[in-house]
């Protein structure tokens, strides 16, 4: 994709390509349920100043077949050294874009996603990490390599891995900083750490990421971090639903993807007066009241990510994206 905005990719299969999918210039786009596999170097593709994209429900395996280097299941931004071919030279600022409940397989190369220097302010959340095709070439030895800066790294959950689970990265100035990492699940099966922080490199230090208690490591030799872990405010990984358009039996919120607003309508035997919407660390960022059966509610001020929509009445919750 070049220079296309607000698609909706939905429902195929990618085969036997030098890349799956590679989108430049492209934002807002909704990318989903697509399975990706047998590709030569990399599987999804987010470069070349992309922005506002969600990448849901997808699966990648099999990459790397060709550029056994290079065969990252998704990727966000570009590397310095590329920057002077995709941006003259400037950073590679892919930013405000999700990647969620995706699945990645045994067979992929590099890191599970990628995330580079440059970019910020995404959310990771809710993915199935496998490790099991770690290569170990170009520092390949965990689900993620995060470089970017301001991301939700939240609710995912991994399993064997070579070094570590997840790590943060300083491969550029001011970045691999501000990130917060927070209830994710790490079966590591190696000698590494769940989440291996980067605090200083010969590009800076990066002292403000947050790594809260309430990730848990299992199967690693040495333990959850290697910084000093901190209590974030109560992120709840347990929201089940991730049907697009989220539907209960007892309300439907709809569009999903959001842009400017969503409905929610209750049912005849709802009997709820208020509603809260938290982001995935938890933190509440907007309540209200029902007076009808039916409520609109203005996103307008959310920034792009996941959000949690919580029924008073009930802990029926579901997961919406605002794009
Ligand atoms: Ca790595």
């Amino acid at each position: 994709m070049k220079g296309n905005n607000y698609w909706v990719l939905n429902g195929f299969a990618i085969y036997n390509s030098k890349k799956g999918l590679v989108l430049d210039n492209s934002h807002h786009n909704d990318i989903k349920n697509i399975n990706v596999n047998k590709i030569g170097d990399e599987g999804i593709h987010l470069r070349t100043y992309s922005s506002f994209n969600t990448v849901e429900n997808c699966y990648v395996d099999s990459t790397g077949i060709v550029s056994t280097g290079t065969g990252e299941g998704m990727y966000v931004g570009s590397a310095t050294s590329n920057w002077a071919t995709y941006t003259g030279g400037d950073p590679d600022t892919c930013n405000y874009n999700v990647l969620t409940g995706n699945s990645f397989g045994a067979h992929i190369v590099s890191e599970n996603i990628d995330i580079k220097e440059g970019t910020s302010h995404g959310t990771i959340s809710y993915n199935t990490f496998n490790g099991a095709g770690l290569n170990g070439q170009n520092y390949a030895d965990s689900w993620l390599d995060m470089k970017g800066s301001y991301y939700s790294i939240a609710c995912n959950t991994g399993a064997n891995t070579i070094a570590d689970g997840l790590q943060s990265h300083i491969n550029y100035t001011g970045f691999g900083d501000y990130n917060i990492f927070s209830g994710n699940d790490l079966t590591v099966g190696s000698t590494g750490y769940g989440i291996n922080v980067a605090t200083s490199s010969s590009n800076g230090t990066a002292t403000h990421n947050v790594v809260c208690s309430n990730n848990t490591v299992s199967a690693g030799a040495v333990g959850l971090t290697n910084v000093t872990t901190q209590t974030c405010s109560g992120a709840s990984c347990l929201v089940t639903s991730v049907a697009s358009p989220a539907e209960t039996s007892l309300y439907n919120l709809s569009p999903n993807p959001a842009n400017d607003h969503i409905t929610v309508n209750l049912s005849k035997e709802n009997t709820a007066t208020s509603y809260v919407i938290t982001d995935v660390l938890g933190q509440v960022k907007k309540s209200g009241n029902f007076d009808s059966f039916s409520v609109h509610i203005d996103i307008q001020e959310l920034v792009h990510g996941m959000y949690i929509f919580t029924l008073s009445n009930t802990n029926s919750s579901v997961r919406f994206i605002k794009q």
